[in-house]
Protein backbone atom coordinates (compact mmCIF):
# COMPACT_ATOMS: atom_id res chain seq x y z
CA UNK A 1 0.00 0.00 0.00
CA UNK A 2 1.08 3.27 -0.74
CA UNK A 3 0.40 5.59 2.00
CA UNK A 4 0.45 3.08 5.26
CA UNK A 5 0.11 4.52 8.26
CA UNK A 6 2.99 2.86 10.32
CA UNK A 7 2.72 2.09 14.08
CA UNK A 8 5.39 1.87 16.60
CA UNK A 9 3.65 -0.24 19.76
CA UNK A 10 5.07 1.08 22.90
CA UNK A 11 3.69 -1.66 25.21
CA UNK A 12 7.46 -2.37 26.20
CA UNK A 13 8.80 0.80 27.29
CA UNK A 14 6.21 4.46 27.20
CA UNK A 15 3.05 2.50 28.08
CA UNK A 16 4.48 0.48 31.52
CA UNK A 17 6.49 3.83 32.29
CA UNK A 18 3.67 6.10 32.24
CA UNK A 19 1.07 3.74 34.16
CA UNK A 20 3.01 1.86 35.76
CA UNK A 21 6.18 2.72 36.97
CA UNK A 22 8.23 1.11 34.65
CA UNK A 23 7.95 -1.87 36.52
CA UNK A 24 7.00 -4.56 33.54
CA UNK A 25 9.71 -7.63 33.67
CA UNK A 26 11.36 -9.53 31.20
CA UNK A 27 9.35 -12.35 32.05
CA UNK A 28 6.49 -10.09 31.53
CA UNK A 29 7.36 -9.58 28.03
CA UNK A 30 8.50 -12.92 26.33
CA UNK A 31 5.15 -14.79 26.50
CA UNK A 32 3.84 -12.28 23.99
CA UNK A 33 6.99 -11.49 21.73
CA UNK A 34 6.01 -14.22 19.03
CA UNK A 35 2.66 -12.54 18.29
CA UNK A 36 4.74 -9.08 18.40
CA UNK A 37 7.34 -9.92 16.30
CA UNK A 38 4.46 -11.15 13.72
CA UNK A 39 2.09 -7.92 14.07
CA UNK A 40 3.87 -6.17 11.08
CA UNK A 41 4.78 -3.14 13.34
CA UNK A 42 7.31 -0.60 11.84
CA UNK A 43 9.05 -0.87 15.62
CA UNK A 44 8.89 -1.65 19.02
CA UNK A 45 10.05 0.58 21.47
CA UNK A 46 11.14 -1.81 24.37
CA UNK A 47 14.20 0.10 25.81
CA UNK A 48 16.06 3.21 27.10
CA UNK A 49 14.14 5.86 29.14
CA UNK A 50 13.84 4.64 32.45
CA UNK A 51 13.91 1.08 31.81
CA UNK A 52 17.72 1.09 32.32
CA UNK A 53 17.55 2.00 35.89
CA UNK A 54 13.84 0.49 37.30
CA UNK A 55 15.80 -3.27 35.27
CA UNK A 56 18.43 -2.49 38.19
CA UNK A 57 16.85 -1.03 40.45
CA UNK A 58 13.46 -2.22 41.13
CA UNK A 59 13.71 -5.55 39.39
CA UNK A 60 16.70 -7.30 39.83
CA UNK A 61 17.17 -7.40 35.55
CA UNK A 62 20.22 -6.80 33.71
CA UNK A 63 19.03 -4.06 31.29
CA UNK A 64 21.35 -5.82 28.23
CA UNK A 65 20.42 -9.19 28.82
CA UNK A 66 16.82 -7.93 28.46
CA UNK A 67 17.89 -6.20 25.27
CA UNK A 68 19.70 -9.55 24.44
CA UNK A 69 16.42 -11.60 25.09
CA UNK A 70 14.26 -9.42 23.69
CA UNK A 71 16.07 -8.99 20.06
CA UNK A 72 16.41 -13.08 20.18
CA UNK A 73 12.71 -13.67 20.77
CA UNK A 74 11.49 -10.81 18.10
CA UNK A 75 14.33 -11.35 15.01
CA UNK A 76 11.86 -9.76 12.68
CA UNK A 77 10.82 -6.35 14.25
CA UNK A 78 13.30 -3.01 14.82
CA UNK A 79 13.78 -2.65 18.08
CA UNK A 80 13.43 0.89 19.54
CA UNK A 81 14.99 2.94 22.41
CA UNK A 82 14.69 6.24 23.68
CA UNK A 83 18.03 7.94 24.44
CA UNK A 84 18.34 11.30 26.29
CA UNK A 85 21.25 12.85 24.20
CA UNK A 86 24.03 14.07 26.48
CA UNK A 87 22.44 13.00 29.56
CA UNK A 88 21.85 8.91 27.57
CA UNK A 89 19.63 7.62 30.10
CA UNK A 90 21.31 9.61 33.15
CA UNK A 91 20.63 12.74 34.64
CA UNK A 92 23.46 15.00 34.11
CA UNK A 93 25.41 15.22 31.17
CA UNK A 94 28.33 12.71 29.70
CA UNK A 95 31.60 13.09 28.04
CA UNK A 96 31.83 12.56 24.29
CA UNK A 97 33.05 8.77 24.17
CA UNK A 98 31.15 7.80 26.97
CA UNK A 99 27.86 8.86 24.40
CA UNK A 100 29.35 6.98 21.97
CA UNK A 101 30.15 3.72 23.85
CA UNK A 102 26.08 3.92 24.73
CA UNK A 103 25.05 3.69 21.03
CA UNK A 104 27.43 1.13 19.97
CA UNK A 105 26.98 -1.09 22.63
CA UNK A 106 22.77 -0.22 22.04
CA UNK A 107 23.27 -1.06 18.58
CA UNK A 108 25.25 -4.37 19.33
CA UNK A 109 23.12 -5.64 21.72
CA UNK A 110 19.78 -5.63 19.33
CA UNK A 111 18.63 -1.62 18.98
CA UNK A 112 17.47 -0.48 15.65
CA UNK A 113 16.00 2.98 15.95
CA UNK A 114 18.00 5.12 18.52
CA UNK A 115 15.12 8.23 19.47
CA UNK A 116 17.31 11.00 20.72
CA UNK A 117 15.72 13.42 22.21
CA UNK A 118 16.99 16.97 24.64
CA UNK A 119 15.14 18.60 27.17
CA UNK A 120 16.05 22.45 25.97
CA UNK A 121 15.38 21.07 22.30
CA UNK A 122 19.02 22.54 22.03
CA UNK A 123 20.55 20.17 19.05
CA UNK A 124 24.06 20.22 20.34
CA UNK A 125 23.06 18.23 22.89
CA UNK A 126 22.33 15.86 20.00
CA UNK A 127 24.89 16.00 17.84
CA UNK A 128 27.12 13.04 19.97
CA UNK A 129 24.27 10.78 19.71
CA UNK A 130 23.32 11.43 16.21
CA UNK A 131 26.92 11.00 15.25
CA UNK A 132 27.68 8.27 17.17
CA UNK A 133 24.14 6.39 15.39
CA UNK A 134 24.98 7.17 12.01
CA UNK A 135 28.88 5.88 12.33
CA UNK A 136 27.63 2.37 13.72
CA UNK A 137 25.02 2.79 11.12
CA UNK A 138 26.15 1.04 7.73
CA UNK A 139 27.86 -1.97 10.01
CA UNK A 140 24.25 -2.52 12.01
CA UNK A 141 21.47 -0.72 9.96
CA UNK A 142 20.02 1.17 12.86
CA UNK A 143 18.22 4.39 12.19
CA UNK A 144 18.81 7.61 13.47
CA UNK A 145 15.68 9.40 14.88
CA UNK A 146 15.89 12.60 16.78
CA UNK A 147 12.88 14.07 18.44
CA UNK A 148 11.58 17.32 18.66
CA UNK A 149 10.13 18.20 22.38
CA UNK A 150 6.76 19.34 22.10
CA UNK A 151 5.64 22.20 24.48
CA UNK A 152 3.75 25.78 24.18
CA UNK A 153 4.83 29.06 24.88
CA UNK A 154 5.23 32.51 22.75
CA UNK A 155 8.26 31.23 21.27
CA UNK A 156 7.30 27.52 20.52
CA UNK A 157 5.34 28.05 17.51
CA UNK A 158 5.29 25.92 14.40
CA UNK A 159 7.72 27.85 12.31
CA UNK A 160 10.22 27.25 15.29
CA UNK A 161 9.41 23.64 15.43
CA UNK A 162 9.84 23.15 11.41
CA UNK A 163 13.15 25.16 11.56
CA UNK A 164 14.65 22.73 14.22
CA UNK A 165 13.10 19.49 11.50
CA UNK A 166 15.31 21.29 8.97
CA UNK A 167 18.10 21.43 11.07
CA UNK A 168 17.91 17.58 12.34
CA UNK A 169 17.36 16.87 8.85
CA UNK A 170 20.75 18.72 7.92
CA UNK A 171 22.27 16.65 11.45
CA UNK A 172 21.57 13.48 9.41
CA UNK A 173 18.18 12.33 10.81
CA UNK A 174 16.84 9.59 9.19
CA UNK A 175 13.18 9.98 10.71
CA UNK A 176 12.35 13.02 12.98
CA UNK A 177 9.74 12.58 16.14
CA UNK A 178 7.78 14.90 17.56
CA UNK A 179 7.55 14.03 21.43
CA UNK A 180 4.35 15.65 22.70
CA UNK A 181 4.96 13.78 26.08
CA UNK A 182 2.32 15.75 28.04
CA UNK A 183 -0.47 15.66 25.14
CA UNK A 184 -0.27 19.11 24.88
CA UNK A 185 -0.81 18.55 21.00
CA UNK A 186 -3.90 19.56 19.98
CA UNK A 187 -5.82 17.88 16.69
CA UNK A 188 -5.97 20.63 14.55
CA UNK A 189 -2.61 22.05 15.71
CA UNK A 190 -1.48 18.24 14.72
CA UNK A 191 -2.72 18.57 11.63
CA UNK A 192 -0.67 21.64 10.49
CA UNK A 193 2.46 21.14 12.04
CA UNK A 194 3.03 17.90 10.48
CA UNK A 195 1.41 19.38 7.48
CA UNK A 196 4.31 22.30 7.72
CA UNK A 197 6.69 19.85 8.52
CA UNK A 198 6.20 17.28 6.15
CA UNK A 199 6.75 20.28 3.05
CA UNK A 200 9.93 21.53 4.71
CA UNK A 201 11.93 17.94 5.32
CA UNK A 202 12.22 14.90 3.33
CA UNK A 203 12.72 12.27 5.82
CA UNK A 204 9.12 10.23 7.24
CA UNK A 205 7.98 12.26 10.84
CA UNK A 206 6.72 10.16 13.75
CA UNK A 207 4.43 11.24 15.92
CA UNK A 208 4.85 10.93 19.80
CA UNK A 209 1.57 11.12 22.05
CA UNK A 210 -0.54 10.10 25.34
CA UNK A 211 -3.55 10.10 26.32
CA UNK A 212 -3.40 12.13 29.37
CA UNK A 213 -5.80 15.04 28.32
CA UNK A 214 -7.92 12.82 26.37
CA UNK A 215 -7.17 14.36 22.68
CA UNK A 216 -4.46 11.70 21.41
CA UNK A 217 -6.94 9.30 19.05
CA UNK A 218 -8.14 12.60 17.47
CA UNK A 219 -4.32 13.78 17.58
CA UNK A 220 -3.38 10.56 15.44
CA UNK A 221 -6.57 10.75 13.19
CA UNK A 222 -5.78 14.79 12.09
CA UNK A 223 -1.79 13.90 12.16
CA UNK A 224 -3.02 10.46 9.68
CA UNK A 225 -4.59 12.82 7.38
CA UNK A 226 -1.93 15.46 7.06
CA UNK A 227 0.20 12.62 5.88
CA UNK A 228 2.34 11.44 9.04
CA UNK A 229 4.25 8.53 8.42
CA UNK A 230 4.44 6.56 11.71
CA UNK A 231 2.77 7.28 14.75
CA UNK A 232 3.31 5.61 18.82
CA UNK A 233 0.74 3.72 20.21
CA UNK A 234 0.35 0.98 22.94
CA UNK A 235 -1.69 -2.40 22.96
CA UNK A 236 -4.95 -1.79 24.97
CA UNK A 237 -4.69 -3.06 28.09
CA UNK A 238 -1.88 -0.51 29.27
CA UNK A 239 -3.30 1.96 26.78
CA UNK A 240 -4.66 5.94 27.27
CA UNK A 241 -4.53 7.55 30.32
CA UNK A 242 -1.23 8.66 30.22
CA UNK A 243 0.03 6.09 28.40
CA UNK A 244 -0.64 6.66 24.36
CA UNK A 245 -3.80 6.03 22.13
CA UNK A 246 -5.21 2.09 21.97
CA UNK A 247 -3.10 0.55 19.14
CA UNK A 248 -6.25 -1.39 17.87
CA UNK A 249 -8.89 1.29 18.53
CA UNK A 250 -6.73 3.19 15.45
CA UNK A 251 -5.28 0.38 13.24
CA UNK A 252 -9.54 -0.39 13.76
CA UNK A 253 -10.55 3.21 12.48
CA UNK A 254 -7.87 3.44 9.69
CA UNK A 255 -8.93 -0.03 7.86
CA UNK A 256 -9.59 0.14 4.69
CA UNK A 257 -8.50 3.81 3.95
CA UNK A 258 -5.78 5.16 2.61
CA UNK A 259 -3.84 5.06 5.49
CA UNK A 260 -4.61 1.63 6.14
CA UNK A 261 -2.09 0.57 8.80
CA UNK A 262 -2.09 -3.30 7.35
CA UNK A 263 -1.66 -4.81 11.26
CA UNK A 264 -4.00 -7.91 12.14
CA UNK A 265 -6.39 -7.54 14.83
CA UNK A 266 -6.64 -10.74 15.21
CA UNK A 267 -2.38 -11.19 15.94
CA UNK A 268 -3.14 -7.79 18.22
CA UNK A 269 -5.51 -9.04 20.27
CA UNK A 270 -3.45 -12.41 20.91
CA UNK A 271 -0.76 -10.14 22.11
CA UNK A 272 -3.35 -8.18 23.37
CA UNK A 273 -5.01 -11.34 25.70
CA UNK A 274 -1.28 -12.02 27.17
CA UNK A 275 -1.40 -7.97 28.65
CA UNK A 276 -4.00 -8.03 29.56
CA UNK A 277 -3.17 -10.83 32.81
CA UNK A 278 -0.06 -8.13 32.62
CA UNK A 279 -1.87 -5.42 33.33
CA UNK A 280 -4.13 -7.01 36.10
CA UNK A 281 -1.32 -8.62 38.18
CA UNK A 282 0.09 -4.71 38.31
CA UNK A 283 -3.22 -3.59 39.24
CA UNK A 284 -3.60 -6.28 41.92
CA UNK A 285 0.48 -5.11 42.88
CA UNK A 286 -0.71 -1.85 43.39
CA UNK A 287 1.97 -0.83 41.08
CA UNK A 288 -0.76 0.35 38.40
CA UNK A 289 -3.50 2.96 39.93
CA UNK A 290 -6.38 2.80 37.98
CA UNK A 291 -6.00 6.92 38.15
CA UNK A 292 -3.43 7.13 35.70
CA UNK A 293 -6.39 6.02 33.21
CA UNK A 294 -8.81 9.17 33.49
CA UNK A 295 -8.38 12.22 31.50
CA UNK A 296 -7.02 15.26 32.65
CA UNK A 297 -7.44 18.45 31.18
CA UNK A 298 -5.86 20.10 33.98
CA UNK A 299 -2.81 19.51 31.71
CA UNK A 300 -3.92 22.01 29.44
CA UNK A 301 -5.12 24.38 31.53
CA UNK A 302 -1.24 24.40 33.69
CA UNK A 303 0.64 23.02 30.60
CA UNK A 304 1.85 20.92 33.30
CA UNK A 305 2.78 17.48 32.27
CA UNK A 306 1.08 14.42 34.75
CA UNK A 307 3.35 13.18 36.35
CA UNK A 308 4.85 16.57 37.09
CA UNK A 309 1.17 17.52 39.29
CA UNK A 310 1.79 13.94 41.33
CA UNK A 311 5.59 15.36 41.80
CA UNK A 312 4.51 18.60 43.27
CA UNK A 313 1.69 17.35 45.26
CA UNK A 314 3.85 14.49 47.30
CA UNK A 315 6.56 17.67 47.64
CA UNK A 316 3.75 20.13 49.20
CA UNK A 317 2.54 16.89 51.29
CA UNK A 318 5.86 16.37 52.75
CA UNK A 319 6.16 19.89 53.65
CA UNK A 320 2.32 20.18 55.12
CA UNK A 321 1.60 23.34 52.87
CA UNK A 322 -0.95 20.99 50.49
CA UNK A 323 -3.47 24.08 50.98
CA UNK A 324 -0.80 26.21 48.72
CA UNK A 325 -1.57 23.60 45.42
CA UNK A 326 -3.12 25.78 43.67
CA UNK A 327 -0.45 29.06 44.02
CA UNK A 328 2.43 26.60 43.04
CA UNK A 329 -0.07 25.55 39.93
CA UNK A 330 0.05 29.30 39.11
CA UNK A 331 3.93 29.88 39.98
CA UNK A 332 4.96 27.10 37.59
CA UNK A 333 4.46 29.21 34.57
CA UNK A 334 5.58 32.25 36.08
CA UNK A 335 9.00 29.99 36.37
CA UNK A 336 8.90 28.82 33.42
CA UNK A 337 8.85 32.53 32.02
CA UNK A 338 12.08 33.41 33.82
CA UNK A 339 13.86 30.27 32.86
CA UNK A 340 13.16 31.03 29.10
CA UNK A 341 9.90 29.02 28.41
CA UNK A 342 12.02 25.43 28.88
CA UNK A 343 9.85 21.89 27.61
CA UNK A 344 8.68 20.66 30.60
CA UNK A 345 10.48 17.13 30.93
CA UNK A 346 12.72 15.25 32.35
CA UNK A 347 14.83 16.76 33.74
CA UNK A 348 13.56 20.23 33.41
CA UNK A 349 10.26 19.45 34.67
CA UNK A 350 11.83 18.34 38.24
CA UNK A 351 13.97 21.77 37.89
CA UNK A 352 11.07 24.09 37.05
CA UNK A 353 8.31 22.35 39.32
CA UNK A 354 10.79 22.10 42.70
CA UNK A 355 11.61 25.73 42.44
CA UNK A 356 7.92 27.17 42.13
CA UNK A 357 7.25 25.06 45.09
CA UNK A 358 10.15 26.90 46.81
CA UNK A 359 9.08 30.62 46.05
CA UNK A 360 5.42 29.70 46.98
CA UNK A 361 6.84 28.15 50.57
CA UNK A 362 9.54 30.62 51.26
CA UNK A 363 6.88 33.60 50.77
CA UNK A 364 9.35 35.17 48.45
CA UNK A 365 10.49 34.12 44.92
CA UNK A 366 14.36 33.03 44.19
CA UNK A 367 14.49 33.53 48.11
CA UNK A 368 16.20 30.31 47.74
CA UNK A 369 17.35 28.67 44.66
CA UNK A 370 18.08 25.41 44.20
CA UNK A 371 21.60 24.25 42.53
CA UNK A 372 19.70 22.61 39.75
CA UNK A 373 18.02 25.76 38.73
CA UNK A 374 21.40 27.72 38.97
CA UNK A 375 23.08 25.41 36.84
CA UNK A 376 19.65 25.96 34.48
CA UNK A 377 20.10 29.49 34.19
CA UNK A 378 24.54 28.96 33.88
CA UNK A 379 23.89 27.84 30.60
CA UNK A 380 25.29 24.04 31.77
CA UNK A 381 21.98 22.02 30.07
CA UNK A 382 22.15 24.23 27.09
CA UNK A 383 20.94 27.29 25.51
CA UNK A 384 16.95 28.42 26.42
CA UNK A 385 14.47 28.51 24.08
CA UNK A 386 14.18 32.45 25.30
CA UNK A 387 15.83 34.70 27.06
CA UNK A 388 15.87 34.40 30.45
CA UNK A 389 14.83 36.75 33.36
CA UNK A 390 18.09 38.45 33.89
CA UNK A 391 16.80 40.11 37.21
CA UNK A 392 15.94 36.79 38.37
CA UNK A 393 19.42 35.32 37.32
CA UNK A 394 21.05 38.00 38.52
CA UNK A 395 19.66 36.91 42.25
CA UNK A 396 20.41 33.71 41.57
CA UNK A 397 23.91 32.91 40.75
CA UNK A 398 25.37 36.65 40.77
CA UNK A 399 28.13 37.43 38.47
CA UNK A 400 29.06 33.75 37.84
CA UNK A 401 29.88 32.99 34.09
CA UNK A 402 26.83 31.81 31.94
CA UNK A 403 28.32 28.80 29.62
CA UNK A 404 27.40 29.56 25.81
CA UNK A 405 29.38 26.65 24.43
CA UNK A 406 28.23 22.85 23.99
CA UNK A 407 28.13 22.18 27.64
CA UNK A 408 29.99 18.90 26.58
CA UNK A 409 32.79 20.61 25.26
CA UNK A 410 33.48 21.05 28.16
CA UNK A 411 34.42 17.16 29.64
CA UNK A 412 37.36 15.55 29.33
CA UNK A 413 36.66 11.81 27.65
CA UNK A 414 35.84 9.53 30.79
CA UNK A 415 35.15 6.33 29.46
CA UNK A 416 38.77 4.62 30.52
CA UNK A 417 38.64 6.40 33.48
CA UNK A 418 35.10 4.92 33.92
CA UNK A 419 36.70 1.43 32.97
CA UNK A 420 39.67 1.72 35.73
CA UNK A 421 37.43 2.76 38.30
CA UNK A 422 35.52 -0.33 37.85
CA UNK A 423 37.94 -2.95 37.15
CA UNK A 424 37.08 -5.47 40.00
CA UNK A 425 33.41 -4.92 39.19
CA UNK A 426 32.48 -4.66 36.01
CA UNK A 427 32.69 -7.97 33.50
CA UNK A 428 32.24 -5.74 30.52
CA UNK A 429 31.79 -2.78 28.87
CA UNK A 430 27.66 -3.13 29.03
CA UNK A 431 28.83 -3.09 33.14
CA UNK A 432 31.26 -0.15 32.85
CA UNK A 433 28.22 1.93 30.79
CA UNK A 434 25.67 0.73 33.64
CA UNK A 435 27.77 1.82 36.74
CA UNK A 436 29.03 4.77 34.79
CA UNK A 437 25.31 6.06 34.33
CA UNK A 438 23.94 4.74 37.97
CA UNK A 439 27.00 4.33 40.52
CA UNK A 440 25.25 3.17 43.53
CA UNK A 441 22.34 1.30 41.52
CA UNK A 442 24.48 -0.58 39.47
CA UNK A 443 27.04 -1.51 41.91
CA UNK A 444 24.51 -2.79 44.20
CA UNK A 445 23.12 -4.98 41.49
CA UNK A 446 26.21 -6.23 39.73
CA UNK A 447 27.41 -7.68 43.41
CA UNK A 448 24.07 -9.02 43.91
CA UNK A 449 23.75 -10.74 40.28
CA UNK A 450 27.47 -12.08 40.15
CA UNK A 451 26.84 -13.30 43.76
CA UNK A 452 23.57 -15.03 43.35
CA UNK A 453 23.86 -19.15 41.77
CA UNK A 454 22.71 -18.54 38.08
CA UNK A 455 20.64 -20.63 36.40
CA UNK A 456 22.55 -22.86 33.27
CA UNK A 457 20.76 -20.52 30.49
CA UNK A 458 21.36 -16.85 32.30
CA UNK A 459 25.10 -17.56 32.63
CA UNK A 460 25.28 -18.67 29.05
CA UNK A 461 24.16 -15.13 28.66
CA UNK A 462 26.78 -13.75 30.85
CA UNK A 463 29.25 -16.03 29.26
CA UNK A 464 28.38 -14.29 25.97
CA UNK A 465 28.38 -10.77 27.54
CA UNK A 466 32.05 -11.42 28.55
CA UNK A 467 33.15 -11.72 24.93
CA UNK A 468 31.12 -8.70 23.20
MN1 LIG B 1 6.22 9.46 26.09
Amino acid sequence: MANKLFITDTILRDAHQSQAATRMRLEDMLPACEALDKAGYWSLECWGGATFDSCMRFLGEDPWVRLRALKEAMPNTKLQMLFRGQNILGYKHYADDVVEAFVKKSIENGIQVIRIFDALNDPRNLEQAIKATKKYQDKYGAICEPAISFTTSPVHNDEYFVDLAVQLEKMGADVICIKDMANLLLPYNAYELVKKMKQAVNVPIHLHTHNTTGTGDMVYLKAAEAGVDIIDTALSPLANGTAQPATESIVATLQGTERDTGLNLEVLAEAANHFKKIADKLKAEKILDPKVLNVDPKTLLYQVPGGMLSNLLSQLKQANAEDKYFDVLAEVPRVRKDFGYPPLVTPTSQIVGTQAVFNILMGERYKMVTKESKALLRGEYGKLPAPVNEEVRKKAIGDDEVITCRPADLIEPELDKYREQYKDIAKSDEDVLSLALFPQVAEKFINQRDAAPVEDEVRTIYVDDAAL
